[in-house]
């Protein structure tokens, strides 16, 4: 291991003085310090302090197949000294990148063809925007430009993927761009009312039709989405959801974009989440497990009729990122793909590992006063903090609650995620039983006393 340059104390000083963290009030972080991470393995941190965590959260829901694999390190360590960069600008290529793609395609269902990969999922949905009205425009329609995207979905942190996404606060550090609109998200809990889930499933997606004609159909290019929602809550819409939304796509020809960042490559058990809930998008947003978060890599997957038109009838493409289908990223992402598929990993997450943590989840916290909701499949969960399970009823400071479970989570040596008032997490594919039964008692544990020291109980 690398030798420590500093203490805790020094390091935690210096990165307040460098750095601006994602999504704090970097002034109140500053006042505590940040939590320093110096190892990791399998499923399990280790702070500068020598405290272990158990990471419920893949790192940010990309550590598919934990810490400290010895395969995906080879693979880049070999790249490194056979062909540490090159490209696909004026007229070169390279293996890694070939065989990559020769591997995610025989992954994917056949209906996929074409690849233009990215370093991050923010930047795969910025090619997404672009590519989605040059198709419309090479097909004569150049008005087709407006995206849809959802409330509370995310997309990435970029000024396009920004606008896509629905979060608020977001929109207005620096702006919204045209063009852009969103319909409400598939939140029964939140927003069922009266209706039974299938009701309110169709409800939500009726919104996209009425969205469509609110805006005019020739003005629309694409919905944008994901399966379920990730950093939004992780939040599965009913049943009845996708059907709908891909009937709508269909009637005003509307093109349907899933975003695979968090749900692709094993998450629920399926290799893609859109294949759990049953419904075929033209176009894939892929980052995260596609490299198991070793290197950056994201991607955006096309559809064999959509990469036909840009193909046969675009002329040049006017799109190019200098580390796009990086080598040694290919090489780690290969490493990844083949550790997925030979290891039987997804399949052991359907049929083993998913199942084993949702009966666990809901065997402790079915009966639990403050939890009203457990959503999830595979190797994904939420927990909805609520103050009536009957009427569901949230509480008024529900973010508060969730952040305080966080907060004493990371003490009883755990992360798990807080979103508004759900606990979320996501381990790594490779969880065994025992660090499940570990992940779901500390959780408990973190919850318990969020009760307590709220005066929840
Ligand atoms: N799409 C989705 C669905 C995502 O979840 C992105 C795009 C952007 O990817 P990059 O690689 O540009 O970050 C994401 C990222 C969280 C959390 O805690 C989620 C993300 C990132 C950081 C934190 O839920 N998702």
């Amino acid at each position: 291991m690398t030798a420590p340059q500093h203490t805790t104390s020094q390091y935690q000083a210096l990165d307040a003085a460098h750095h601006i963290h994602a999504f704090l009030d970097q002034k109140a972080l500053n006042a505590q310090g940040a939590l320093v991470i110096a190892k990791g393995q399998g499923l399990h941190l280790w702070d500068t302090d020598g405290k272990r965590y158990l990471d419920g959260m893949s790192g940010l829901w990309c550590t598919a197949l934990g810490y400290g694999r010895a395969d995906l390190n080879a693979a880049a360590t070999r790249q490194l000294a056979e062909l540490p960069y090159y490209n696909l600008f004026f007229h070169t290529t390279h293996p890694r990148v070939i065989e990559l793609s020769e591997l995610l395609f025989s992954l994917l269902p056949k209906h996929y063809s074409h690849a233009i990969y990215t370093n991050s999922g923010s930047e795969a949905n910025e090619v997404l925007i672009r590519t989605v009205r040059r198709y419309w425009q090479i097909l004569g329609q150049p008005q087709k430009k407006v995206m849809i995207g959802r409330w509370n979905g995310y997309h990435g942190s970029t000024l396009g993927s920004t606008a896509l996404g629905g979060m608020g606060f977001m929109h207005e550090m620096g702006g919204m761009l045209p063009d852009f609109a969103h319909i409400g998200e598939p939140y029964y809990f939140a927003a069922g009312g009266e209706l039974s889930e299938a009701e309110f499933g169709l409800k939500a997606a009726r919104e996209l039709e009425a969205k469509i004609l609110e805006l005019g159909a020739e003005n629309v290019a694409a919905f944008v989405a994901e399966p379920f929602q990730g950093a939004g809550g992780m939040i599965f819409p009913p049943t009845s959801y996708w059907a709908e939304v891909q009937r709508i796509c269909r009637q005003y020809d509307v093109l349907l974009c899933a975003d695979e960042v968090i749900g692709g490559f094993g998450r629920t058990g399926e290799w893609f989440a859109h294949q759990h809930f049953g419904f075929q998008p033209d176009t894939l947003t892929i980052a995260k497990g596609l490299t198991s978060g070793y290197i950056p890599m994201g991607g955006l997957v096309l559809s064999a009729r959509m990469a036909e038109v840009l193909v046969q009838q675009g002329g040049l493409f006017a799109h190019g990122l200098t580390y796009s289908g990086h080598p040694v990223a290919a090489a780690v992402a290969i490493a990844n793909l083949t550790a997925l598929r030979d290891e039987k990993i997804v399949e052991t997450v359907k049929n083993d590992s998913g199942p084993y943590l949702q009966k666990l989840l809901r065997e402790t916290f079915a009966e639990h006063p403050l939890i009203a909701e457990i959503q999830g499949s595979g190797l994904v969960a939420a927990l909805q903090f609520a103050e009536d399970k009957a009427t569901r009823k949230r509480f008024a400071n529900e973010h508060d609650i969730a952040w305080h479970c966080r907060t004493v989570g990371f003490d009883e040596g755990l992360i798990i995620r807080s979103t508004l008032g759900r606990m979320i997490m996501a381990p790594a594919l490779v969880a065994s039983h025992a660090e499940l039964d570990e992940l779901v008692d500390k959780t408990r544990r973190a919850v318990d006393r969020t009760g307590r020291e709220l005066n929840l109980l």
